[in-house]
């Protein structure tokens, strides 16, 4: 099993989803949505009390390959939530369905060969041998607009096409095409401490921004009661920088999902990416009590 101690493996973290399904079979239910450029599952966990699927919370984490803490929350929410469920009204309301590793060979490679490592591992053919896309810059809405680049050494390389790279196209067809009716897209990355709205295209914002950002502040304001954190809110081009072609753009632009969000965990920089394992728990806890504020204020209006 797995624990909120230290930091996991892919296969590791793979493996404890599926125990859980057997553990908990009236509950869980562990899909793969698809598989990565070198043929990783992209699995996903469905958590649904009493069968019938109900409007859905969605969380994803581990876009970008380094941000190792991202998928110590999801993995966190979800022990929550199935050693737990019974303590949660709102799961009598809503479902969730949590996709930790969205660059599962990403995250391998940070792993094993370049810790800072932030793009999927996919050859786009660079005559300097450069691997990857950025996969929060390859979804199509808004694709290859602000804050992307073309240069396949990039950070930020947009890839060739939008949803060029197997896991964006498997996450777009999961939620365009699962016939769930999705309330919420949180996907979770690090770091800055910041719970940003769409839109990052563009400096505009959503029609419904004010309750896209009430939402958020209250959340924000739960997440600081737990020890202090302070969390920035605002869309994502006011508060951080423009970058097109993000899965929150896409996921209310193209998807309509209402409540998008990208959630940038700690720290503030001082160990940027490389947070440390013992703050995984305080990170967890605090995030999970945010997140609860989501959920069940999305419950209470159905
Ligand atoms: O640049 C990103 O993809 C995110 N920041 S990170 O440091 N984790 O890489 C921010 C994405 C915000 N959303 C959009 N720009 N759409
Ligand atoms: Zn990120």
């Amino acid at each position: 099993g797995i624990d909120w101690k230290a930091y996991y493996r892919a296969d590791e973290i793979h493996a404890w989803m599926d125990s859980l399904a057997d553990f908990y079979p009236g509950l869980v239910s562990v899909v793969s949505i698809g598989k990565s450029s070198e043929g990783r599952d992209l699995k996903l966990i469905k958590i649904s009390k009493g069968g019938v699927p109900k409007p859905t919370i969605f969380i994803d984490s581990t876009f970008h390959a380094r941000e190792w803490i991202s998928s110590a929350v999801s993995t966190y929410v979800i022990n929550q939530l199935t050693t737990n469920s019974s303590q949660y009204k709102f799961l009598d309301k809503v479902d969730f369905h949590i996709l930790p590793l969205v660059n599962p060979d990403g995250f391998e490679w940070s792993h094993t060969q370049d810790r800072m490592w932030r793009k999927t591992r996919s050859n786009h053919g660079s005559s300097f041998g450069c691997r990857g896309v950025d996969p929060n810059r390859n979804f199509g809405y808004q694709w290859g607009g602000s804050g992307t680049s073309s240069n396949k050494c990039s950070e930020i390389y947009k890839g060739p096409t939008a949803f060029s790279e197997p896991e964006t196209a498997a996450l777009r067809d999961y939620i365009s095409h699962s016939g769930t009716d999705f309330r919420a897209y949180i996907t979770i990355h690090s770091y800055s401490q910041l719970w940003l709205t769409p839109w990052g295209f563009t400096s505009d914002v959503p029609a419904d921004y004010n309750e896209l950002e009430s939402l958020a502040k209250r959340g924000a304001q739960v997440i600081s009661q737990a020890f202090g954190t302070q969390y920035q809110v605002g869309s994502s081009t006011n508060v951080l920088y423009a970058a097109a072609g993000g899965s929150d753009d896409w996921a209310k632009g193209a998807a309509g999902i209402k409540f998008s969000y990208t959630i940038e965990l700690r720290d503030t920089g001082h160990f940027g990416f490389i947070l440390p394992a013992n703050q995984i728990e305080p990170t967890a806890y605090e995030t999970w009590q945010g997140l609860k504020y989501v959920a069940n204020s999305i419950a209470s209006d159905l």
